[in-house]
Order: structure tokens, then sequence, then C-alpha cells
């Protein structure tokens, strides 16, 4: 079966889109091939438009933790748009979605929904700044939280698989209240502090990157951030776009029992629709226009569709989720780690839950200095051969893949044989 229908829908896209794509990673640029064009989506699995059928582990980048086109989400998206799409004005819904949010992550006292991780990131950071008076940001190498312009220096996902380490199009200006360390590097982050404390707003973080494939903090790293932003005055956010209800039902912060100052949030929490959210302490919030001088709107903030999606997804995320979540991921790990011993290829696979990367190195990647110096073209051949054999992986070495709820151990198994079989080739 040829991939035809995709190839045709790839030449008319070029013409109008730019790369053909709404988004750089999906290009499959950085693993060779052509996106393949999605018909639909069911449970675990991707439909081409050509007919055929694949295992999802991108799942949409995140958000499908419950699998695609789950019946309750479907129900409550269906039941929600009888009653009109969008308003423009508050609704209930959105109370209950913010009280949701605030009982899920102790830390946030307040919260404002948006329509993307981006959006929460940039804005979080302008409350931030708003709050301090202070103008810089302290990001860490590699790790990526949506395109700002700010935020677009060091950054992973995308920029890191095209090998842009800043975007063009950001003034320099900008980029200069930016500053970067390593990940996982508690003394430069100390260092840094000690030179540039009283000017710092804010030190964001993915408190398990995802941007740079599936990075875990090494002990006391998110302490540090923590510890560093309460004694110079600056605010800790921890950017859970990726890991929010993903590594637990209240993301990396209930796994690593932490209270960053404030959170951003999106994919999981917003129900597989445009939704995202950023909160913390009532303080830093109300900081937010209509109660504070920081500014931020959005015509489509709180949307009664994606919240009523928000709303369905998150009332189904139960222990009993992340039990098999975590099962299913440790079998894959197991299996893909038997397979590299096996054929003896070079590689490391890193997980924190049900997201996970396979690297193509020896790791353990701790930082963007491990991570950049993986094979990239062995991880092109592996991803095209997983492609040939009915595996949708991320198209990219520096992104972490997702297990979904829908996933099953007969999955994961022909998951495995399909890796040992490409690490074969
Ligand atoms: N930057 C996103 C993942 N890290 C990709 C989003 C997308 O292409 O949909």
């Amino acid at each position: 079966m040829s991939d035809e229908k995709s190839k045709v829908l790839f030449e008319r896209a070029q013409r109008v889109i730019p790369g053909g794509v709404n988004s750089p990673v999906r290009a499959f640029r950085a693993v060779g091939g052509d996106p393949i064009f999605i018909a639909s989506a069911q449970g675990a699995y991707l439909h081409s438009v050509d007919g055929k059928k694949y295992t999802d582990y991108v799942g949409s980048w995140g958000p499908m933790i419950l699998g695609h086109a789950h019946p309750a989400i479907i129900a409550a998206i269906t039941d929600a748009a009888t009653r009109g799409t969008s308003y423009g004005a508050p609704t209930e819904l959105e109370v209950t979605f913010a009280e949701k949010i605030c009982e899920l992550y102790p830390s946030i006292e307040m919260v404002r929904a948006v329509s993307s991780g981006t959006e929460a990131t940039m804005a979080a950071i302008r409350a931030a700044r708003g709050f301090t008076g202070r103008d810089v940001v302290v990001k860490f190498e590699g790790c990526y939280h949506g395109h700002a312009d700010f935020l677009l220096v060091k950054a992973g996902s995308g920029m890191a698989t095209l090998g842009v380490p800043d975007s063009a199009g950001v003034p320099v200006a900008t980029a200069s209240n930016t500053a970067t360390v390593h990940y996982n590097d508690i003394a430069a982050l100390e260092a840094l502090f000690a030179a540039r404390g009283k000017d710092i707003a804010a030190v964001i973080v993915e408190p398990v990157v995802g941007n740079m494939g599936c990075v875990p903090p090494e002990k006391g790293f998110l302490e540090a951030i923590i510890a560093c932003c309460k004694q110079h005055g600056a605010v800790s956010i921890f950017d859970e776009v990726m890991t929010g209800s993903r590594v637990a039902r209240g993301g990396m912060q209930q796994r690593a029992k932490l209270e960053p100052d404030m959170t951003c949030l999106g994919k999981i929490v917003g129900g597989g629709l445009p939704l995202a959210a950023y909160g913390g302490r009532r303080d830093i919030m109300q900081k937010i226009a209509p109660l504070g001088p920081v500014y931020q709107a959005g015509t489509l903030s709180g949307n009664p569709i994606a919240v009523s999606a928000a709303l369905a997804a998150i009332a189904k995320l139960d222990d009993a989720l992340y039990t098999h979540l975590e099962a299913l991921g440790a079998r894959l790990e197991a299996g893909m780690n038997a397979s590299l011993r096996a054929h003896e290829v070079t590689g490391c696979v890193q997980r924190v839950g049900s997201m996970l990367t396979l690297f193509f190195c020896k790791g353990p990647v701790g930082s963007w200095n491990d991570a950049k110096d993986a094979d990239t073209k062995r991880f092109g051949k592996w991803h095209r051969a997983m492609r040939e054999r009915g595996q949708y992986w991320p198209p990219s070495q520096f992104e972490a893949a997702f297990i979904s709820n829908a996933h099953t151990n007969a999955d994961i198994d022909a998951t495995i044989k399909a890796c040992d079989e490409a690490l074969a080739i």
C-alpha cells in the first residue's frame, strides 16, 4: 500500500502553507520522508488517508492520554456545541474548570484559562515580571516553552530538530533579557543568581523535559530552582504543559512533592482541545487585569466546548489510569532496552511514567549538551523502519513519545517487536 494520497496532499499543502504544515516538526524533515496525512483516529490508533493504520505514540504531542475520540470527551463536546460554540462571556464551566485545576495542583490558588501553551508561558512570565518589577527570565538550554519571542532562545523541540538555536525575527534586545543555563546544572544556576539575582524576575523550567526528548530532573535540581527564586525574590515557574496530569494527576510537582510559585498547563488538562492555563500564588495572580496592571486577554479563552472536553478528561484521570500507564511504560522501556542490547546498538531509553525517548547515544542524557550528541541519522533510519511497521513515533530525536490509556500490552509488544526489527536494520 503506497502513501500516494498523503503525497498529493503534501504537494498541495506546500503551495499554500509554509513547509506544508502548521507546526514545523510535523513536516518529518528530521527523519526523512513525507508526513503522513491523517484521516481519523480512534483509541491508540491513527488511520491515514491512504488507509494505513498506525499505533500512535505522538498522541497529538501529549494531550491524548485517554486515547483518541474517547466517548466521554466526544459526548461532552457534542453536548456543549448544541448550546453555542463561544460566548465571550463567563460561564459556570470555567469556574468549575478553575476549581478543578486548583484542586489538582495545590500550588495554584488562582488560575486563568488561555488557548495554548505558548499563551500560558508568555502570560505567566508577564505576570512574574509585573509582580517583581524585573526583566530577566532564566530558562534552561533545550527546554521549549512555546514560541514567544523571548523564549525562543536556545529552545528545544522543533528548534533543536532543525538545528536552529535561536529564531530569526527575535529582536536582540528582547532576547537579551533571557539568560540560559544548562538543565540540571545547579552550580551554574546558583552562580547566575549570585551575579544577577536582583534582576531576575523568573525561572521557567520543564520539570521533566519533553522537548529535547525525555530528560528527567536530577535529584535536587527542581528544589534548587525553587530555593534560588525564594532567596532572591524571583518567581519559580513550572512549565507543566507536557508533564501536567501526564506523569501524575497533579503533574511533576505532585510526583516531586514541590510547590512552584506558578504553573503553566495545557495539553491533557485541555482535553485535547485548544485550552491551556496558567496560575499560581494568589499574590502574583492578583496582578492580572482587571485586578491588577498586568494585561492579558483572549476571545476564545475558557471556550465552552474546550472546557467541557477538559472537564470530561479530568474526570477520567484516576489511579487506575496512572497504574496502567506506568506498567505500559515500564514494559516498553524494558523491551526497547533488551533490543538495544541484543543488537549492540548504542542507545538508551529515558522514561518518566508514560513519556519516554529512545536516544541514540550512550546516555544518560541530562542536558542539551548530552542530547545533541545523539545520532540523529540513526534515529531517522530507525524511525522510517518503525513507520513501515505501522508505528507512529514522534518524527524527531528531540521529542518525547507518549503512551495512552487506550494502548494495550499487545500494542506495546507489537511495538517492541517492530523496534527490534528496526534496530536490526
Ligand atoms: N512543539 C510541539 C511539540 N513539542 C509540536 C506541536 C505540533 O507540531 O503539533
